[in-house]
């Protein structure tokens, strides 16, 4: 797992960490909705909360590759995790280096690796010019990004209403990395904010998950996510006033845990888009054209947001220890 480190990350990984079926062989930090050392610290301190002390976390990239660092920390607070201050026992070292680990542990697992990239794909991009047939060997990678599906022809998806109110700041925050990765074969899907910002989910959900289980994992979602609940509820106010928050990564964690919950798909080549009236550039799947050249992704477009949530409180439910 890929993250930088934010409350819908934190969430995500709980899916991971409490899963049987699953084994974590690392989570790499990278920049996004905080710097890049945070992120690799709040992925300590979640691993820790879940009493998984046995998962390693290594330091990724803290800055894109060419543009310039930009940070969500109006949504996640400064540090992350909603200004609570929360920090590990022990920081996470600057090295080792978790890419020449990602590599190493390619090699070791061929074909068996499934790659979650929740943050900007920074990581992946650094990986890919190291070994190009990355995405090849990996058994399948899936990211948190893209606009999404565009409509034939479309010169401008990001003005799209569909796309405009959630835009994309995975991509946006290193565009150059997402062209990488979006330039390589492999069995890559995107799950982008348009998918998953559909899924809102009252404040009380958790709040009262909390109460009624006493378990730290719950309880650290309540304590990170009340300034991110208030930037959620700013942004998609409801008529009834009820707080809401997103859980954007989770539905990408899902998507590999319940497959079957992936309610609509298409394959597609992926191409970038400039809006030149304020130089943004965005990712978004287009219709492939005759004697296609491009590498052909899935892209995501909707899900059973339910299921997802029922995966949640199934979850958080579970008491620990979760190994
Ligand atoms: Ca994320």
């Amino acid at each position: 797992m890929d993250t930088d480190t934010g409350v819908d990350d934190a969430l995500a990984l709980m899916l991971l960490a409490a899963d049987p079926e699953v084994e974590i062989l690392a989570v790499l930090s990278v920049f996004g909705n905080c710097h890049g050392d945070r992120a690799a610290d709040n992925a300590r301190y979640v691993l820790d909360t879940c009493g998984r002390q046995d998962v390693p976390v290594y330091r990724g990239s803290d800055v894109p590759l060419k543009q310039e660092l930009k940070l969500s920390s109006g949504v996640h607070g400064d540090d992350g995790f909603g200004n609570t201050g929360l920090r590990p026992e022990t920081s996470v070292p600057a090295e080792p280096n978790g890419i020449p680990i990602l590599l190493d542990l390619v090699a070791e697992h061929e074909g068996e690796i499934d790659y979650l990239a929740l943050g900007p794909q920074t990581n992946l991009a650094k990986a890919l010019q190291q070994e190009p047939r990355l995405l090849e060997r990996l058994r399948s990678t899936t990211i948190v990004g893209t606009l999404g599906p565009a409509l034939y022809h479309d010169t401008e998806p990001w003005a799209d209403r569909r796309f405009r109110v959630s835009r994309d700041p995975n991509v946006s925050f290193d565009i150059d990395a997402a062209e990488i990765v979006a330039s390589h074969e492999g069995n890559v899907t995107w799950c982008g904010p348009y998918v998953t910002r559909q899924a809102l989910v009252p404040e009380n959900f958790f709040l009262e998950l909390a109460a009624e289980t006493k378990s730290p994992p719950a309880e650290l979602i309540t304590a990170i996510s009340h300034d991110y609940a208030g930037f959620y509820s700013r942004s998609y106010g409801r008529p009834d006033t009820a707080r809401v928050m997103g859980i954007n990564d989770s539905l990408a964690v899902a998507t590999l845990l319940r497959p079957e919950l992936v309610a609509g798909a298409v394959q597609r080549p992926l191409q970038t888009f400039e809006d030149e009236a304020t130089g943004e550039r965005f990712l978004a799947g287009v219709h492939p054209v005759k004697d296609e050249t491009r590498p052909i992704h899935r892209v995501i477009f909707d899900m059973d947001f339910d299921g997802v949530l029922e995966l949640i409180g199934e979850t958080l439910r579970r008491p620990l220890p979760w190994r």
